[in-house]
């Protein structure tokens, strides 16, 4: 049975982000847009929390179950909810989100579902920056939109 999630940020930009899993075992694959992205890249986290309260902020910090360090969606060491960067390639344009992840589930321990998709307005430097930051946030800066991931009509 099939899993789908979907999201809805909002705030400096906006966009829209669709979950599909074709069962507990398999990868998630991330597909969707987000306008109005300046040009470059942005750290895409999945962030602990589906409060958004006080904005973005009450999201706290990476969705990290496993109590390892910030680092980069293919790295062994990483945040469940690390998925690296999304690349805007022109000012202001829509940007394609097209991200298949194995750590991040629909389902289980690891389950996304409640907890906050953010877009950062920096780069994720994949924990090897070496900023005091790298190895918890990757130093992606502000969070410039947000969303909470619901269940979706399937
Ligand atoms: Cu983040
Ligand atoms: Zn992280």
């Amino acid at each position: 049975m099939p899993i789908k999630a979907v999201c809805v940020l909002k705030g400096d930009v906006t966009g829209t982000v669709f979950f599909n899993q074709r069962d507990e075992k398999s990868p998630v694959v991330l597909s969707g847009e987000v306008s109005g992205l300046k040009k470059g890249l942005h750290g895409f986290h999945i962030h602990e929390f589906g409060d958004n309260t006080n904005g973005c902020t009450s999201a706290g910090p990476h969705f990290n179950p496993e109590k390892d360090d910030h680092g980069a969606p293919d790295s062994p060491v990483r945040h469940i909810g690390d998925l690296g960067n999304i690349e805007a390639t022109s000012d202001d344009g829509v940007t394609k989100v097209c991200i298949q992840d194995s750590r991040i589930s629909l389902a289980g321990p690891n389950s996304i579902l409640g907890r906050t998709l953010v877009v950062h307005a920096d780069p994720d430097d994949l924990g090897i920056g070496g900023h005091e930051l790298s190895k918890t946030t990757g130093n992606a800066g502000a969070r410039i939109a947000c969303g909470v991931i619901g269940i979706a009509k399937s």
